[in-house]
């Protein structure tokens, strides 16, 4: 048999064998024309879910989800469609309208998927955050976007209400519970009460393909975190890459392991499987090994996509562990979010027989950009070939393409759907992703082997990765100058073997304040809860002073070249 008699046959062999073809014969256009979207208006709401709801897929499981306390649920596309049909009226009854934001400060509740669905239907934007923020993060990013209303639980509640008065447009707090009969404070109202009584139908609101869908906050090297704005259109990359890269299918049961508050979590664990009709499990609980494997035994998990931490961490727990589950299952895993070492690839080879695809991708970009494709081999160490219709390179700072082999800025060619669009309210900050004439740069360096993939090489500023969360030391240093002993703050990324990097933080302290490791503590935990469980410093060193440019910037980089015994380079621009 030939190529396209196999294809013929099997339809689903076409992305195992054919690189060459998807590129070949590859236009967004194409890919539009397959998801349906000729038209000018759409809504990414529809395409996943109420698209389903019209189909042979109405009573398929859309949402399998499983909380922390044993609890089960399923929900169909059909439901989900009425779920979030009420829970549209019921946000619109609230004054939530299109434009509007609405930022969502949840656990991984069911209750989290069908808002977020909701707000795509009334064409407002939604804002997911981590449920282990801090009250300055969601003060950050409610101020930042001005966000109308926040839906929380009451024991998240507390952890922000001490910000609330910084939040002047904030209108109201929708609190989801499973009680009921709890009090409520002027302005709150509690999502199951007011879903008892919504209207079941409700007329989406018909957008353009360029209106917002969602903003995520995510950290640079300087200043807070920037709003990424991600639009309807994004659908289009979202449907493809989540097809061709994750290689998912109808028969699929699919495991993104990844919270919405992550970019990964929104568009790889929520739309762009229920773009492709796909059926998805959502684990609503801490990292746990034994939990882990059950879940994919249990549910029989056949994609699955996750991250180097987490896999380094399964890792760690020892073979033993996986033979005492029945993982046969399991089809396709992929990983995202910091380099994959080759020998987690051994490792899972191994133990799971399978090969793991690193994709590489970032909020900006929206969706998968480079990947380890199911019809490439793998070569372990390397993030794989662009996807089709992405073009991707290595430039100088004057953006010249650069030789294989040789080290430089990993940039792309702007125009793929997923694109950002803007960061919110500051044009500046966005036209800075496009400063070397002719491409969007990605902050990350990298080189090109001859044929053809990606090798990743590091972060071309200061940006942390830890466990896959990128922190940004400005927002760590801002928020350590906060307790009352900090004097200043230095805070850089020191590798670690599981978590990639941790983030290690240099403390001079007040007049009166003595180092102690009592003190260290103290400050650890004001981060925790001042920002975020993930962005603590798990090293304090404290020190005299911290070395500064004569205009009085951190130099973070001196920091790190002495921390870790290497060379500190130039150092013409420190102050004596
Ligand atoms: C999806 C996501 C983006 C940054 C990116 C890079 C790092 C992501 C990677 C990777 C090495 C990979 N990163 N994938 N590094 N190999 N496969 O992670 O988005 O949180 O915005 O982070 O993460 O440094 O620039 P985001």
């Amino acid at each position: 048999m030939n190529k396209t008699e196999i294809i013929n046959k099997h339809p689903e062999a076409f992305n195992l064998i054919c690189y060459e073809d998807q590129h070949k014969n590859f236009s967004w256009e194409t890919v539009k024309k397959e998801l349906g979207v000729g038209g000018n208006k759409v809504n990414i709401a529809y395409e996943a879910i109420d698209k389903h709801a019209t189909t042979w897929r109405k009573n398929k499981v859309a949402l399998y989800w499983e909380g922390s306390d044993g609890t089960h649920l399923k929900y169909t596309f059909q439901e989900l469609k009425i779920l979030s049909d009420k829970c549209a009226n019921m946000l619109q009854s609230l004054g939530v309208g299109k434009g509007d934001r609405v930022f969502l400060f949840l656990p991984r509740l069911p209750e989290l998927f069908i808002n977020m669905i909701a707000i795509a239907k009334l064409g407002a934007i939604s804002g997911p955050m981590f449920s282990a923020f801090g009250p300055d993060a969601v003060r950050d990013r409610l101020q930042n976007s001005e966000a109308k209303v926040l839906i929380t639980t009451p024991e998240l509640k507390e952890r922000v209400d001490a910000v609330l008065w910084e939040l002047p447009k904030l209108e109201r707090i929708v609190l989801v519970s499973v009680k009921e009969d709890y009090e409520l404070e002027e302005g709150n109202v509690c999502y199951k009460t007011l879903m008892k009584d919504a209207p079941e139908r409700f007329e989406m609101e018909w957008m353009d393909m360029e209106d917002p869908l969602y903003l995520l906050y995510t950290s640079g090297t300087t200043g807070k975190p920037k709003g990424i704005t991600h639009v309807h259109n994004d659908m289009i990359s979202y449907y493809i890459t989540t097809k061709w890269s994750l290689d998912l299918r109808d028969d699929d049961i699919y495991w993104c392991t990844a919270d919405p508050g992550w970019v990964t979590g929104t568009v790889y664990g929520m739309w762009g499987p229920w773009l492709n009709g796909v059926s998805m499990y959502i684990y609503d609980g801490r990292f746990d090994v034994n939990k882990w494997y059950e879940a994919i035994q249990s549910y029989k998990i056949t994609v699955w996509y996750t991250a180097p931490t987490a896999l380094r961490m399964l890792m760690k727990s020892g073979d033993y562990l996986v033979a005492q589950y029945d993982l046969e299952s399991l089809r396709y895993i992929c990983s995202v979010g910091e380099p994959l070492n080759p020998e987690v690839i051994k490792w899972g080879m191994n133990v799971y027989n399978l090969p793991i695809h690193d994709t590489w991708w970032q909020t900006e970009t929206g969706s998968i950009m480079i990947a380890n494709y199911p019809c490439i081999p793998i070569k372990p160490g390397s993030m794989g070939k662009p996807f089709p219709g992405i073009k991707a390179a290595i430039i100088d700072s004057e953006g010249n393409e650069l030789p294989d082999g040789h080290h430089g800025i990993l940039a792309l060619k702007p125009g793929w759907p997923s694109m950002l669009r803007k960061v919110w309210g500051d044009e500046g900050r966005f036209n800075e992703y496009f400063n070397i004439t002719g491409w969007y740069t990605t902050g990350d360096t990298a080189y090109k082997d001859e044929e053809g993939y990606f090798w990743f090489v590091g972060r071309a500023d200061d940006v942390i990765n830890t466990s896959g969360h990128r922190v940004g030391p400005f927002e760590v240093e801002s928020a350590l100058l906060e307790h009352r002993a900090v004097a200043e703050a230095g805070v850089i990324g020191k590798p670690d073997p599981e978590r990639g990097e941790i983030i290690k933080a240099f403390i001079a302290l007040k007049e009166g304040f003595k180092p102690s490791s009592e003190l260290g503590e103290e400050i650890k935990k004001f981060i925790k809860h001042h920002l975020a469980a993930h962005a603590y410093p798990r090293e304090i060193e404290f020190c005299e002073n911290l070395p500064k440019t004569r205009s009085g910037k951190i130099m973070r980089r001196l920091l790190k070249a002495k921390d870790l015994g290497l060379p500190t380079g130039d150092i013409s621009t420190l102050e004596d």
